[in-house]
């Protein structure tokens, strides 16, 4: 599939910083260190609605991450799927009696103009599962030659017990687990299976479906962790360097995906970090498709919000925080963002050398994006009440705001 146009990332005087992030595997912060690639895998969506404000936080973390990545002159390696077949979007089309076919196209272009809108870089592969499928049902036929698979009624499972290091991306308890597991998509009720929690890799073809040949596998359709795990390990190999999504990802899909590329290929671990972000809710719940509430990127978009604002409002808060989207969080970044334009449209201004400084240790300490606006609003204040002489400044404060935040102004 393609993805979206890339805003251009200024380059900034001065040396960037190595990231420091926070890792659930671990429960505690890691320094990266990648090579002159860096390599990201970050979990996209499932096109059956509009790209919501929860959604665009979550790429929003992950676009920060690339960005002190490329500050620090190093080159960034993204991929990102597009789970273009699944339940809830097969459940979507039939409810509302469109093609699911169409309806993921459509849903994938709105969400490639959201991406773009708000200045997220787009990934160099972006893999839709259908295309993957390919590559999926020789994985899936390595892993039951392996005995790390099994078949009940037609479906393949694959066994947690294939992989010693299962567990170890959540830490949960097998308790959890199980309710997660039937919450997200699995069915550990399923009479037969070898473990309640094992997931299912490849479905046998249902009545009414659509399938794909399957090779030894009989005809049928991938399930949704051998999807991203066939499409990193195709892209990225073992060991990159992040694996990203909201916290809703972490049990399942994270843990399920790592074990399977660990049980693939013997090493561990699948990637470096596992990070994630916190969930936006609206009128105290989380926002989700499922439940309907929901504010659309493109229907803020359409009523004449400025791109730069939305980007704020997500940018002040924490990437790790859970948090509530309000009209009060749009109004002030709307009224930010008018700040922050007139104070870089004067000829000069209060030297911004710090200032850029303190934004790269700002994101560098596990992308503390809300720390960098609190040093942009300082330099801001500072060119309304006294201003200043250098004629560099305003220009390298737009520069640095656009290139460490994305945000143009
Ligand atoms: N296609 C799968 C991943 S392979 C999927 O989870 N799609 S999704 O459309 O449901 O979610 C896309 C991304 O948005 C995921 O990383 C998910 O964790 C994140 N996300 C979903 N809802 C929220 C929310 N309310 N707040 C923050 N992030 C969210
Ligand atoms: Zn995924």
């Amino acid at each position: 599939m393609h993805a979206w146009p890339a805003s251009e990332v200024p380059a900034l005087p001065g040396k960037g910083r190595d990231l420091r992030i926070h890792d659930t595997a671990t429960g505690g912060r890691v320094t990266l260190a990648p090579g002159p690639v860096a390599r990201i895998y970050v979990c996209g969506i499932t096109p059956y609605d509009a790209t919501h404000m929860g959604h665009a936080a979550t790429y929003n973390a992950f676009d920060l991450v690339q960005r002190v990545w490329l500050d620090t002159k190093r080159q960034v390696h993204y991929v990102q799927n597009v789970t273009d077949v699944d339940d809830p979007l097969l459940e979507r089309a039939i409810r509302d009696g469109v093609d699911w076919v169409g309806l993921a196209e459509r849903e994938t272009a709105l969400f490639r103009e959201d991406m773009t809108a708000l200045r997220m870089l787009p990934p160099q592969h972006y893999i839709g599962a259908v295309e993957a499928i390919p590559g999926i049902v020789p994985l899936v036929e390595r892993l039951r030659d392996s005995g790390a698979a099994y078949e009940l009624d037609g479906d393949i499972y694959f066994s947690v017990e294939a992989d010693p290091h299962f567990g170890q991306v959540s830490n949960y308890d097998t308790e959890l687990m199980r309710h997660l597991s039937a919450e997200r998509g699995g069915d550990p009720d399923r009479p037969g299976k070898k473990n309640p929690l094992d997931p299912m890799l490849w479905m046998a073809a249902r009545e009414g479906e659509p399938s794909w040949d399957g090779g030894s596998l009989g005809a049928g359709r991938p399930g949704w962790h051998i999807e991203c795990v066939a499409i990193a390990l195709d892209h990225l190999g073992m060991g990159f360097d992040v694996q990203g999504g909201g916290t809703d990802l972490i049990f399942p899909h994270h843990e399920m995906g790592a074990s399977h590329a660990q049980a693939l290929t013997g090493e561990f671990p699948m990637a470096k970090a596992y990070v994630h972000a916190g969930m936006v809710a609206l009128d105290g719940e989380k926002m989700s498709k499922s439940k309907g509430n929901l504010v659309f990127v493109s229907a803020l978009r359409r009523q004449g919000v400025d791109p730069a604002a939305i980007r704020l409002s997500l940018l002040s808060h924490h990437y790790r925080a859970n948090w509530e989207w309000t009209d009060q969080v749009l109004e002030d970044a709307v009224e930010r963002v008018g700040r922050w334009r007139a104070a870089v449209s004067r000829p000069d201004g209060p030297s911004a050398d710090a200032l850029v400084e303190e934004i790269r240790a700002a994101l560098a300490d596990d992308l503390d994006a809300p720390a960098a606006l609190a040093a942009v609003d300082r330099w801001a204040e500072r060119q309304h009440a006294e201003g200043g002489t250098d004629e560099s400044a305003p220009g390298l404060v737009s520069r640095a705001v656009d290139a460490l935040l994305g945000v143009a102004l």
